[in-house]
């Protein structure tokens, strides 16, 4: 049975930052992902801090959010079978060095933080993070 998702995928300053946007959609498209809406922003901390609410407890909440609102970012909603999870596995994990090879992170990201991509980590969030950037 087909089970047809949308996720919300975030291009991080770094990788907007070294020309990687079009590589990075690629790798989405080429792996049956459609890009349904896309576009490129520049946040402020604020946002940031309420898009990232979830780790408001964290230490590293600060410098998160002072990082993603640190330059351009392109926010998409994909579209596909299972897309929360199948974006969460070409992404790769969190920290690039524990990355599968091949995965977004592995090829591109530079460090825990400036790991190169967000996506939706359920279906729930992936709501939320979709209506938070692409308001109907
Ligand atoms: P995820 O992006 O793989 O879902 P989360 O645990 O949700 O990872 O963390 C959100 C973001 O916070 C990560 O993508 C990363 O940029 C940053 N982050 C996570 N853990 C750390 C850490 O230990 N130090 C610094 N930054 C971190
Ligand atoms: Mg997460």
């Amino acid at each position: 049975m087909s089970n047809i998702e949308q996720t919300l995928s975030i291009i991080k300053p770094d990788a907007v930052e070294r020309n990687l946007i079009e590589k990075i959609k690629s790798i989405f498209t080429k792996n049956n992902l459609t890009i349904k809406e896309d576009k490129k922003i520049h946040i402020t901390k604020d946002e940031a801090a309420e898009f990232y609410k979830v780790h408001q407890s964290k230490p590293f909440y600060n410098d998160l959010c002072t990082y993603l609102s640190s330059g351009p970012i392109v926010v998409m909603i994909l579209e596909g079978e299972n897309a929360v999870v199948h974006n969460r596995k070409l992404m790769g994990a969190t920290n690039p060095k524990n990355a599968e090879e091949n995965t977004i992170r592995k090829l591109y990201g530079i460090s825990i933080d400036k790991n190169s991509v967000h996506g939706s980590d359920s279906i729930d969030n992936a709501k939320k993070e979709i209506n938070f950037f692409f308001k109907s």
